[in-house]
């Protein structure tokens, strides 16, 4: 993208709105603005990192054999009278009404419209288990939302549901799910710590929070550094196998962590090896059993034949969310830090002199090889504005292109998160970049 065609509106005033970094920044890079109270629109940049977030929670969803849907973000009330949460949800709940009156809601989550679907299709027990997700924007009519993406009303939201025919099934799922999500949050670059948690509005027994790390967390954590050392690869743990589940599962939850609400002195003076730390919750899983599946009538045959009512999990991610939730985690003084498997681009590359022949020509030449996968700074701003917007919008790397430079052939190479730099000629500047 050439900068001087794209919409990345940069601020050098920090907005009066933004209580904390990751919404200034967000603002402050052009990567979103709010269009109403708690909502926002996503500009190019932010989208597209909202977009990489999205492929690595979707390959790792498809990795453990969710199968990937589409669900309506407009649902009716009469799904919800069901359940008994049409009433329950309260205010939180934007509740429409379409021409004929009919009362219909902006989906909040999915568990109602997920069961009747799966109802009307799934008869035999030989058909499960199965797993399904979308990724779609929810809308809670939050009390107060603050803080950007991070509590919004309109949000995107990775949700999925597991059916399974008894309890024992349930729980591979519900441990399939969760590994899913170690590994997914640790490919975004996060340190990611299941914590046990009360399932609230959603209902069930069995429910955990994933709580990333980061300096300026909404509240403090306290776990067991074995959690940073765990290894979640297929190598090490197959999804297919109960066993490895069962190891995997009992490995995380007999390691200490804890938020403020439960963290108990006594349990804590126990471990050996302590981390501290500060923490977002960034995704919450629940096993709730047969509420939804009883009340919706959701059964199928059993093996022998009686109708079952079937096991239900759900599994959130919230996933504009954890945009504003990586910012808290990788930022400095100047900007952002993106990691590399989220970064709107692998490199900005800096023109220091547009209107040079051979700065033009050595962009240009760079920009054609990258193939436009890169964020081309062609305006005509002095050196000093360039510098501190490509610190800000925290591409991970900088290819800084300078008459005295250029005529030599010559870039200086820049890592974002280190500060290191490069002299290096154009195609070796190139591979580093990979
Ligand atoms: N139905 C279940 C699981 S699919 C559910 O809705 N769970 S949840 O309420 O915990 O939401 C899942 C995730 O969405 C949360 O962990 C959080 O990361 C994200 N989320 C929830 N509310 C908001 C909000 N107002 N703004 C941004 N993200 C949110």
């Amino acid at each position: 993208m050439r900068l001087t065609h794209t919409l990345a509106p940069t601020l050098k005033e920090t907005p009066a709105e933004a209580q904390i970094v990751s919404h200034r920044l967000m603002l402050r890079a052009g990567l979103v603005r709010q269009t109403a109270a708690g909502i926002y629109a996503w500009l190019p940049l932010g989208l597209r990192v909202l977009r990489n977030i999205e492929r690595i929670v979707r390959e790792e969803q498809d990795a453990i054999g969710a199968q990937e849907m589409l669900m309506p973000t407009i649902q009716s009330a009469d799904l919800w009278r069901l359940s008994g949460r049409y009433e329950a949800y309260g205010p939180e709940m934007l509740r429409i009404r379409d021409r004929h009156d009919r009362e219909m809601l902006y989906g909040p989550t999915n568990e109602e419209m997920i069961t009747d679907l799966f109802r009307q299709s799934v008869k035999s027990y030989r058909e499960l288990p199965q797993m399904l997700y979308h990724i779609q924007w929810k809308f809670r009519d939050e009390v107060r939302p603050r803080f950007g993406v991070m509590r919004g009303r309109e949000f995107l939201m990775k949700d999925a549901y597991s059916f399974d025919l008894d309890y024992p099934g349930a729980v591979v799922s519900y441990r399939r799910m969760m590994l899913a999500y170690m590994r997914t949050f640790r490919r975004l670059g996060l340190k990611a710590i299941p914590m046990e948690a009360e399932s609230g509005p959603i209902g069930g027994n069995l429910s955990h929070e994933f709580i990333i790390l980061a300096p300026t967390g909404e509240s403090q954590v306290w776990y067991d550094a074995a959690f940073e050392r765990m290894d979640f690869s297929a190598a090490a743990i197959s999804h297919e196998s109960a066993t490895d589940l069962e190891r995997f599962f009992v490995d995380m939850t007999t390691h200490y962590a804890a938020t403020d609400e439960k963290h108990d002195e006594a349990s804590w003076a126990r471990v050996a090896d302590k981390r501290e730390g500060r923490g977002i919750e960034v995704g919450h899983i629940f096993y709730f059993g047969t509420k939804y599946s009883a009340p919706l009538g959701l059964a199928v045959a059993g093996q022998d034949g009686a109708p079952t009512a079937l096991h239900m999990g759900s599994y959130g991610i919230g996933v504009s969310r954890l945009v504003g939730a990586l910012i808290e985690a990788f930022h400095d003084d100047a900007g952002i830090l993106w990691p590399d498997a989220v970064a709107p681009f692998p490199a900005a590359i800096l023109n220091l002199k547009v209107g040079d022949a051979a700065c033009d020509r050595v962009c240009d030449d760079i920009y054609a090889k990258l193939a436009g996968n890169a964020l081309y700074d062609d305006r005509g701003e002095r050196a000093g504005v360039k510098f501190a917007d490509a610190d800000l919008m925290g591409h991970p790397w900088q290819i800084v292109v300078g008459p005295r430079g250029a005529a030599a052939g010559i870039v200086e190479l820049k890592r974002r998160s280190t500060g290191e730099r490069h002299e290096l000629g154009i195609d070796a500047a190139l591979a580093r970049i990979g």
